[in-house]
């Protein structure tokens, strides 16, 4: 296991490991900053398609793009500036809809996860080689509060098992570096069993989250992976990234979609809890898979705002990229 998974709460931001593990031996140098908290440091909906990677070109993905979805880019640009100069997190926990698992919640707990993820609809835009390090101790702690809590739970060890693309997605996008250890969690997919949404069992999975957070000391940021309207165009154009082709499945998802932003744009949380759920009756939005309401519950439905810093459509569907600092949070 690495050192940054056992150094003392006060020391945990440095997550790369360069000073302040050597405490007390620094001598005669100058003083340490001050030690950061610990707990969920910020809550952000980072939404995953594939079209994001592969507009962006990195190594890791096998297809390339001449760019598009810029303002979605951009906003994605400006979020990755505050994980690394301000909200500086020893793991990132991400809640993605495509690990689906038919029974339960499975938290990945093998070490160090890698392969190649393939985005089965649109594999002309996302063949993905990942190489990344799990906090083991923290996925093992989400489970055992997630079990303690009455939720059906599964410590996922099997470092076979390949991971989706909306996992990676999202954690490329704000950690392109891959040099933060994460969590992840899987979708029950209940919800797509039943008309209504069944988001209860999400509250509790954030409580259990929050819980395990804390008694380990970790310095977190949750991810909550999900694209808001969710139809998309059944054929895409021959340029994929072709921008004249882009804009909104139609007026009405798109008219929800800024229902729900602007309720999050004025704060505070709590009556999101109701909205998310009209929200997803409306536009099949895919926050049904509960990685929204799971952050929110996890981060105890803040009274603050969230900071919305963009939103666009991908083959139609509404995206948005948004900030929720904690309740009290000395960044807010
Ligand atoms: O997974 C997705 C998505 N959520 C939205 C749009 C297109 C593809 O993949
Ligand atoms: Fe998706």
């Amino acid at each position: 296991m690495s050192r940054v998974f056992r150094v003392p709460v006060a020391t945990t931001h440095a997550r790369t490991g360069g000073g302040t593990g050597a405490a007390g031996s620094t001598g005669g140098r100058a003083p340490q900053p001050a030690p950061a908290r610990a707990g969920i440091v910020a809550g952000c909906l980072s939404p995953h398609p594939p079209h994001l990677i592969y507009a962006e070109n990195p190594p890791q993905n096998e297809p390339r793009s001449t760019g598009g979805w810029e303002t979605l880019r951009w906003a994605y640009e400006r979020l990755r500036k505050r994980i690394q100069e301000v909200h500086r997190p020893d793991v990132l926990i991400v809640h993605a809809p495509h690990w689906i698992t038919m029974v339960g919640h499975h938290v990945n707990c093998a070490p160090n996860p890698r392969g190649i993820s393939v985005e089965p609809i649109f594999p002309h835009l996302f063949r993905y080689r990942y190489d990344f390090r799990t906090d083991v101790e923290l996925g093992e702690a989400i489970a055992d509060e997630a079990s303690g809590l009455g939720l059906v739970t599964r410590k996922m060890r099997d470092p076979r098992v390949r991971v989706d693309y909306a996992t990676i997605g999202a954690l490329h996008l704000v950690n392109p570096a891959w040099d933060i250890p994460v969590v992840s969690l899987s979708a029950n997919n209940n919800p797509y069993f039943y008309s209504e949404a069944a988001l209860e069992e999400m509250e509790v999975l954030g409580e259990a989250t929050r819980r395990a957070v804390e008694a380990t000391g970790r310095r977190a940021v949750l991810l909550a992976s999900n694209s808001l309207s969710h139809l998309h165009w059944h054929e895409e154009p021959e340029l994929p990234e072709d921008m004249e082709r882009e804009h909104p499945y139609n007026n009405h998802q798109y008219r929800w979609d800024m229902k729900l932003l602007e309720a999050i744009r004025r704060g505070p949380t709590a009556p999101l809890r109701e909205l998310i759920t009209e929200h997803i009756e409306a536009t099949a939005s895919e926050t049904k898979a509960g990685s929204l309401t799971w952050m929110l519950a996890a981060m105890g439905w803040p009274r603050v705002a969230g900071d919305v810093l963009g939103y666009g459509t991908i083959i139609g569907t509404g995206n948005a990229v948004v900030e929720w600092l904690p309740e009290g949070s000395p960044n807010g």
